[in-house]
């Protein structure tokens, strides 16, 4: 998964990017892992060689100074590219740089018109090259339905498209299509107050926090985080709450492996099937599936943290190709390549 960081002039960006990569980025950009419980839990109990966290990589996409440069807003297009989800940042708090105060609903109006209108040029763009290279009738008809729901600045990911018609557009990179995060950069010490928002959020999961606070708690122990982040009234370490947001926006889950080489957190598609998930791990592990031996994690942990005491109580089961893996599965494939 990659999240692109998006937002405009000093609303801070570049300080999540850093609190998300508790202490490992460079800049802009940060591999982000997902601090979870689970892998941490299995880690102290296998004491395996290896502990590999899910991860996903965000970057930092900069509001264009001089958004009236051609060049500028195609090098900000391209830069949005790639990215499956947008963590949306918007400033709550007033700027001494900037010298503005706060104006969190304007400035999420002002981004989310500028998007619609790309949505529109690339519309306009890609019927003007049908005219020499012809376009398909249902494409044209996909179009032109996405071009009245923009027009009517309503962004596509509010619309229902049928499977076709997504199949057709998503070429076209449509900036609204992409699922969006909402982060408001609160003012320190002060309550959240995220009123006047929920409604111009549109659906959009809002969470807000003071970024500075967040960076702050960023550069602790994993084990420490969550109690200062409690303490500072945070819903949580930022790397950890804005991964399980971007998970669940993007239908994703992780199911784990656990042993003495390795504990680790596969991340999937909610609704993949046990022989789809193999395939996570290996493609071999896919061809060869044989079947799977499946405990979840809470299961495994009130029967003692042994896989004897999962498998004499019935809870660790044997699931053929078409099991539902489920969030949080300590899997272990049999497959014969
Ligand atoms: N008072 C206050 N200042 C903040 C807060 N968050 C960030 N800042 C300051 O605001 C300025 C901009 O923050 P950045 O994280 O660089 O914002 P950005 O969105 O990356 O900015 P650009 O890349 O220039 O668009 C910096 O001087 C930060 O120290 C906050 O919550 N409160
Ligand atoms: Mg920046």
């Amino acid at each position: 998964m990659e999240a692109r960081i998006i937002g405009l002039k000093g609303c801070g960006k570049t300080t999540l990017v850093a609190a998300l990569a508790e202490g490992k980025g460079e800049g802009h950009v940060a591999t982000v892992h997902v601090g979870d419980a689970r892998v941490r839990a299995l880690s102290e109990i296998f004491q395996p060689k290896k502990t590999t966290f899910a991860e996903f990589k965000v970057r930092e996409v900069a509001w264009p100074e001089a958004t009236g440069r051609k060049g500028e807003m195609e090098k900000y297009l391209d830069a949005l590219g790639g990215g499956q989800v947008y963590v949306h940042v918007l400033r709550g708090f007033d700027s001494p740089m900037l010298g503005e105060e706060a104006h969190p609903v304007d400035d999420l109006a002002e981004l989310d018109n500028e998007f619609v209108m790309f949505d529109l040029i690339r519309i306009e763009r890609a019927f003007e090259r049908s005219k020499k290279a012809p376009m398909p009738d249902t494409g044209k008809k996909a179009l032109l339905k996405c071009q009245q729901h923009l027009e009517a600045e309503t962004p596509l990911r509010e619309v229902d498209f049928d499977e076709a018609d997504l199949a057709f557009i998503r070429q076209y990179q449509f900036l609204t299509l992409t699922p969006q995060l909402l982060l408001l950069n609160t003012e320190s010490g002060a309550a959240p107050d995220t009123s006047g928002l929920e409604a111009a959020a549109r659906g959009r999961r809002l969470m807000a926090f003071p970024f500075p606070d967040a960076l702050d708690v960023s550069q602790l122990s994993p084990e420490e985080q969550a109690e200062y982040a409690a303490a500072l009234g945070l819903p949580g370490p930022a790397a950890e709450i804005v991964a399980q947001a971007a998970y669940e926006e993007l239908g994703l889950i992780s199911f784990l492996t656990a042993g003495t080489d390795e504990v680790r957190a596969w991340p999937i598609r909610r609704g993949e099937t046990a022989k789809e998930a193999a395939g996570a791990i290996h493609s071999d592990i896919q061809r060869g599936f044989i079947r799977a031996e499946i405990v979840s994690y809470d299961d495994f942990m009130s029967h003692n943290a042994s896989m004897k005491t999962a498998r004499e109580a019935g809870v660790l089961r044997v699931e053929g190709k078409d099991y539902i893996v489920q969030s949080g599965d300590i899997v272990n494939f049999r497959f014969n390549v």
